[in-house]
């Protein structure tokens, strides 16, 4: 019997210009393996526009439309649109979009299609900073983070934004965060998302050796970090109201996170304390949007 449920199907070659170690490599990988062959990628100026090759070169096995960078929800919809008409209701459009391009120039274009209730699957694949262009700051970037234009002397003041409570607001069907070190809770999510009928919207947290400065092989342990610290929960929520946390773990201290990466080797006790403070309000807040939050709340009432 097998241990994981990843299914066998490759959709992405070797061959690729991925960075080594790059954690979005091994999330596109389990991504195509959880969507099948019949599949169109909509990607938006972002690494993503170099790693599959220069054409007539692909990495890929499926078709990639490249979009210009602030365009990943509109073009999605066009694509949907476009096979409507032809009368296909096999193929799965899926906008992968980086958090620059989702956060920050793509956010008008991936509201707009999710208050149509487009039926496309959205993928942010967020490294946390511009990467493709050298690391700069965006709106996806951690507080105090490091970045090429959020220097250690002056980093980054304001924190990032909550992209999962953006995108439930938006009332559409279906919203989950995914990490490459839960593959199999990954591959469901995404499987999930195939069958439902409208937006769906997937935040994929993808470390990035460069970006982050860590060593390549330890995207898979940064990514498990990310949650076990509560500071990447990976959760669903349906309709925009009915919230699950899929991983309720055993939390360890943000320090231990943060630690492991270079982009926050400038930071003072104080100021891993006010992270801390904050990912644990941040907990809180999630909690009390569960079913088993507001158990507690009422428990706590008597
Ligand atoms: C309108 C426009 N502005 C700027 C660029 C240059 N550009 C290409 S990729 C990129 C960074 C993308 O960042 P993100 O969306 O986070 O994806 P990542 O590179 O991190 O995968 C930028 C600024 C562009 N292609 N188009
Ligand atoms: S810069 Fe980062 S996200 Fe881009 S290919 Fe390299 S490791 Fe991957
Ligand atoms: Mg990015």
């Amino acid at each position: 019997m097998k241990k994981y449920s990843i299914p066998d199907i490759e959709l992405m070659e070797p061959g690729h210009l991925a960075c080594p170690g790059c954690g979005a490599a091994v999330g596109m990988r389990l991504a195509l393996k959880a969507l099948g062959e019949k599949t169109i990628f909509v990607i938006p100026a972002s690494c993503w526009s170099i790693i599959p090759g220069a054409f007539p070169h692909s990495a890929f096995d499926i078709p990639i439309y490249n979009a210009a960078f602030e365009t990943g929800g509109s073009t999605a919809s066009g694509i949907v649109a476009a096979l409507e008409v032809l009368g296909d209701e096999e193929t799965t459009v899926v906008a992968w979009a980086g958090d620059g391009g989702t956060f920050d120039i793509g956010f008008q274009a991936l509201s707009g299609a999710a208050e149509r209730n487009d039926n496309f699957i959205y993928i942010c694949n967020d490294n946390e900073a511009y990467m493709n262009t050298g690391i700069q700051r965006s709106s996806a970037t951690p507080y105090l983070a490091w970045t090429t234009t959020t220097p250690a002397d002056d980093p980054k003041d304001r924190p990032k934004k909550n992209m999962l409570e953006i995108m439930a607001d938006h009332r559409i069907p279906y919203v989950a965060s995914v990490t490459i070190a839960y593959p199999d809770d990954m591959i469901r999510k995404i499987k999930k998302s195939k069958e439902i009928h409208g937006t769906k919207f997937i935040h994929l947290l993808s470390p990035c050796p460069p970006g982050w400065r860590i060593p390549p092989e330890k995207v898979i342990h940064l990514s498990r970090l990310a949650v076990k610290a509560r500071v990447f929960p990976l959760v669903e929520i349906e309709d925009g109201q009915q919230y699950t946390i899929n991983i309720n773990p055993d939390p360890i201290p943000v320090k231990e996170y943060l630690e492991a990466q270079g982009r926050f080797a400038h930071l003072s006790d104080e100021d891993v304390e006010e992270i801390q403070h904050e990912v644990d309000h941040e907990w809180r807040r999630l909690l009390k949007r569960t079913e088993f939050g507001s158990a507690l709340i009422h428990s706590d009432q008597r």
